[in-house]
């Protein structure tokens, strides 16, 4: 492939040209080294537990990413100072494909009242070799002076580089979580690294990560809501219900947001799931949920952030599906380009109104 330089990429960019197939997230083809943002397509969906596809999204979001115009009206001219998508990783698609015929027999075992050990321990191990090429990758990039934020693959996919953050940022930083679960699950169905533990996984992992808040949460066990609890202060959650309640007696996003915004120290990752949506943005996700926030909900959630004077350090979009019109890739590239705007808003790179 043959990289532009920021000022070709730049110069295509404004021509507003219909993307060619070969080209990268939002028709881009910036040579990496040029850009202040790395996007790092993460191909993974060992242990999902209802709908497959989330593997192919990192490919289907580059590509539906073509159709969108690339200004935007809270965060100008992202594409300024540079955003690049590295190519997908097919040793890793092609591990999490092994893994997840594996993760299926012990499913089955599980639903037969047995247990597979053998196909157990492959997954477990499978994972770790996910976190760890995600923890390289990741910090090569970071060690670079560049941001990165990550395109899954289910949401098991961003310990590495919530990690790699961990282990690099001077200063703490919180976590800002959408979703319609908690993921606080310690292991689930056996799977150590599952969609479902990932901030259990944090909690317990990355030191640095001073508290989580949480927002859509709408289906969950006793297990993590008690587990929530149990973080006290470094730990938050405005439950879906809640804020349907909120919003339905005439209360602002703002003044039902802001307390929960208010709760995350300077520096903040974001980790957005896209089934916090409502399933029309996401009718393909792996575990659709009635209820959920608005599209325009999300975006000016981010924007709050963003507005508050906070710092994004990092942020993943996780289990995006696939569709056969294309519809949840479309949300999913809009999204993740509401995201890079947001961080490179907050960082000073670009403005934002
Ligand atoms: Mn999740």
């Amino acid at each position: 492939m043959s990289y532009r330089t920021l000022q070709e990429e730049i110069e295509v960019l404004e021509q507003g040209l219909p993307p060619q197939e070969g080209d990268g997230f939002i028709g881009g083809k910036l040579n990496p080294n040029e850009a202040s943002l790395i996007l790092l397509p993460v191909p993974w969906e060992a242990t999902v537990s209802f709908g497959e596809g989330t593997a192919n999204a990192p490919d289907n979001i580059k590509l539906s990413s073509h159709q969108l115009d690339v200004e935007n009206y809270h965060y100008i001219k992202a594409y300024k100072v540079g955003i690049s998508m590295l190519e997908t990783d097919k040793e890793l698609l092609n591990l999490s494909n092994t893994a997840r015929n594996e993760a299926i027999k012990v499913i089955e075992a599980l639903e037969n009242g047995k247990e597979n050990h053998e196909a157990l321990e492959f997954v477990n191990e499978a994972s770790k070799k996910l976190n760890s090429s995600v923890y390289e990758k990741s910090l090569s990039q970071i060690n670079n002076g560049k941001f990165v934020g990550l395109v899954g693959g289910d949401h098991s996919c961003p310990l590495g580089l919530i990690k790699a953050l961990n282990d690099t940022q001077k200063e703490e930083f919180g976590i800002l979580h959408v979703d319609a679960h908690h993921d606080l699950r310690k292991a689930y169905e056996g799977f150590t690294y599952s969609h479902a533990s990932i901030f259990y996984n944090v909690m317990n992992e990355c030191e640095n990560v001073s508290n989580l808040v949480q927002f859509g949460i709408r289906d969950y066990s006793s297990e993590e809501a008690q587990r929530l609890a149990s973080y006290k202060n470094k730990g938050a959650c405005l439950y879906d219900s809640d804020f349907q309640a909120q919003i339905s007696c005439g209360k602002s996003l703002n003044d039902v947001f802001n307390p929960y915004i208010e709760k995350l120290p300077k520096n903040v990752y974001l980790s957005i799931d896209i089934d916090g949506l409502e399933p029309l943005n996401c009718p393909n996700t792996g575990t659709p949920v009635p209820g959920g926030l608005r599209y325009s909900e999300l975006e000016y959630l981010i924007f709050m952030v963003v507005k508050s004077g906070r710092n994004i350090i990092g942020f993943d979009l996780c289990e995006v599906g696939s569709s056969q019109n294309g519809w949840d890739e479309n949300v999913g590239a809009r999204i993740l380009y509401q995201l890079c705007g947001a961080l490179l808003a907050s960082q000073g790179k670009i403005e934002y109104k």
